[in-house]
This record gives C-alpha cells, sequence and structure tokens, in this order.
C-alpha cells in the first residue's frame, strides 16, 4: 500500500492499515451518518491514540521534505501521524486539529509549509501545545517566503522556527525527541546515543577525500 499523507495515517507502516481504515469507512459513511457524530474529527487526521507528535504540511507536495520528520520520530520509536493539512485551503480543519491536540496529549506539533507558510501560525493561534514550525522552498523565493512567514510571528503566539527544508524538519524531530527526554530518562538516553553517533561518524571519517 502506498503512503498518501493526505489521508492522515499513523507514522509506522504497521500502523497503515488500522489508520486508513477508518479514513476510508467514513468516506463511504460521509453520506449516511447519523446526526449528532463528528466526522470532522476524521477529517482533521485525528487517528488515534499514542500519538506523541502530529507531523502536518501544507501540502502533499511537502511530503518528500517532512517525511524526514516523521522518519525521525519513528527511529526512536515516538508515536507520530501525518497528515496534509492547510491554513489557506483548510483552515477549518486545520483548527479543529489544533483545537483537539492538547486533549489528545500531543507533546508537540511540526507544522511545515511553504510560500505564505502561516500553517504553523494559525495553529499556534489556537493552542497552547509547542508548534514547531518549518518553512519549506519553493519558486520563486526558495523558501524566505516561507521563512519570514513562519518566524515573524507577532509577541504572545510563538512559534520555534527552524531551517527552509529537509533540515529544519530533521531538526524540528529531534526538538520534539528533546522535548520528551526532558521527562524521559530513556528518550535522553536515546538521544545522547544518536549524539555520540554523529560525533563518531566524524572521527571515523576526518579525510574529506575519502568515501567516508
Ligand atoms: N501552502 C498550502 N496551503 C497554504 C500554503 N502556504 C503551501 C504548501 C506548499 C506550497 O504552498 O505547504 O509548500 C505549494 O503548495 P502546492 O500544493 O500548490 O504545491
Amino acid at each position: 500500500m502506498s503512503y498518501n499523507p493526505g489521508d492522515g495515517v499513523r507514522c509506522g507502516s504497521a500502523f497503515w492499515a488500522f489508520a486508513t481504515a477508518p479514513y476510508f469507512t467514513t468516506a463511504l459513511l460521509r453520506k449516511t451518518v447519523p446526526p449528532g457524530v463528528n466526522l470532522e474529527r476524521k477529517g482533521a487526521g485525528i487517528m488515534g491514540d499514542n500519538v506523541r507528535v502530529g507531523v502536518l504540511m501544507g501540502s502533499r507536495n511537502d511530503w518528500e521534505t517532512m517525511k524526514r520528520a516523521v522518519d525521525v520520530l519513528e527511529s526512536f520509536g515516538i508515536g507520530c501521524e501525518a497528515r496534509v493539512l492547510s491554513a489557506h485551503r483548510t483552515p477549518g480543519l486545520a483548527a479543529e486539529y489544533a483545537d483537539a491536540a492538547e486533549s489528545r496529549g500531543l507533546v508537540a506539533i511540526i507544522a511545515g509549509a511553504g510560500m505564505a507558510a502561516h500553517l504553523a501560525g494559525a495553529l499556534a493561534g489556537r493552542t497552547t501545545v509547542p508548534i514547531l514550525g518549518v518553512p519549506l522552498s519553493s519558486d520563486p523565493l526558495r523558501g524566505m517566503d516561507a521563512l519570514l512567514a513562519t518566524v515573524q510571528m507577532p509577541k504572545g503566539i510563538p512559534v520555534a522556527t527552524f531551517a527552509i527544508g529537509g533540515a529544519g524538519a530533521t531538526n524540528a524531530a529531534l526538538f520534539a525527541v528533546a522535548m520528551i527526554a526532558t521527562t524521559d530518562p530513556e528518550m535522553r538516553r536515546k538521544l545522547a546515543a544518536y549524539r555520540a553517533k554523529q560525533i563518531e561518524d566524524v572521527v571515523q571519517n576526518p579525510d574529506p577525500r575519502s568515501d567516508g
């Protein structure tokens, strides 16, 4: 089964079948749902329990970059979910996602968007769950537009902003790991091991002319 971030699924391949089944069921039942049942929770990509970090992106075209955040979180064994939500194209669903974040126990939301990147800020305005913004590169301004839109939040509503593109996606996830590590000794140990491996990689390959 190919991964489809537009459906909003739990990270980790073992979860895909479980995660996508309710979504498709939801789509099928959309016209016959009893009054009072809130299907929009599914529409907002709210998929289940044990999700600690949400990885959101403004477009499915952002997936190749934002996948790096998911890869990091999965490598640390952190429950996460990936979802396309746009501050402009699906503002209601983005708001709903933010509104539910605290009660779901999310520790952080990583939000990547390009161009007039308002996703991170729009989420931050609706939740006290920390928002980690990743500006994404696109033509013609190569991410400078998204960087400024993400980092230049007015005082009172912070967004932690990371580097443009893949480095930012990776670092946002590592930052979420570090947040979790403040209260989780096992995660602290894993993060220390990750750093140690980076040092080891440099020490073992000091010659820039070698293949590494
Ligand atoms: N975007 C989508 N909705 C609001 C914004 N800012 C961003 C996406 C993507 C860029 O617009 O995050 O990086 C272009 O989107 P698309 O779908 O046209 O490729």
